[in-house]
């Protein structure tokens, strides 16, 4: 009687942990949605519904900044002071830019100017 109670009572136990840890990966998963923070290689900004995302990027001189248009419309990213500048990137398309110059360079879509974005260039 007693044994069956605790045997039982023992299985609750670990069904529920084990149940605690799917959720704790899944809670895990989610949360690390953002890849911000891709060093050194590769960066990226995707232009989406006429925005800049993420709007605040941060890179190591000299980085590759990937720019994807997800956006049917064709887009640019364009520095205000010109240090780099995408040209037209047709919808679903994609450019590269070089982020030369240290500081942090506003931009905007030359086609599009309310859409606005800044490359912080620092060393490390
Ligand atoms: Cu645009």
């Amino acid at each position: 009687m007693t044994s069956s109670i605790s045997s039982r009572a023992a299985i609750a136990g670990l069904a529920a942990l084990a149940m605690a840890g799917f959720v704790a990966c899944g809670g895990n998963g989610d949360s690390g949605g953002g890849a911000s923070g891709e060093a050194g290689g590769g960066s990226t900004v995707v232009i989406k519904n006429f925005k800049f995302e993420p709007a605040n990027l941060k890179v190591a001189p000299g980085a590759k900044v990937t720019v994807k248009n997800e956006d049917a419309a064709a887009h640019t990213l364009t520095a205000d002071d010109r240090s780099f500048d995408t040209g037209n990137i047709e919808g679903k398309g994609q450019k590269e830019i070089t982020a030369t110059k240290a500081g942090q360079v506003a931009y905007k879509c030359d086609i599009h100017p309310y859409m606005t974005g800044v490359i912080q260039v620092s060393g490390s």
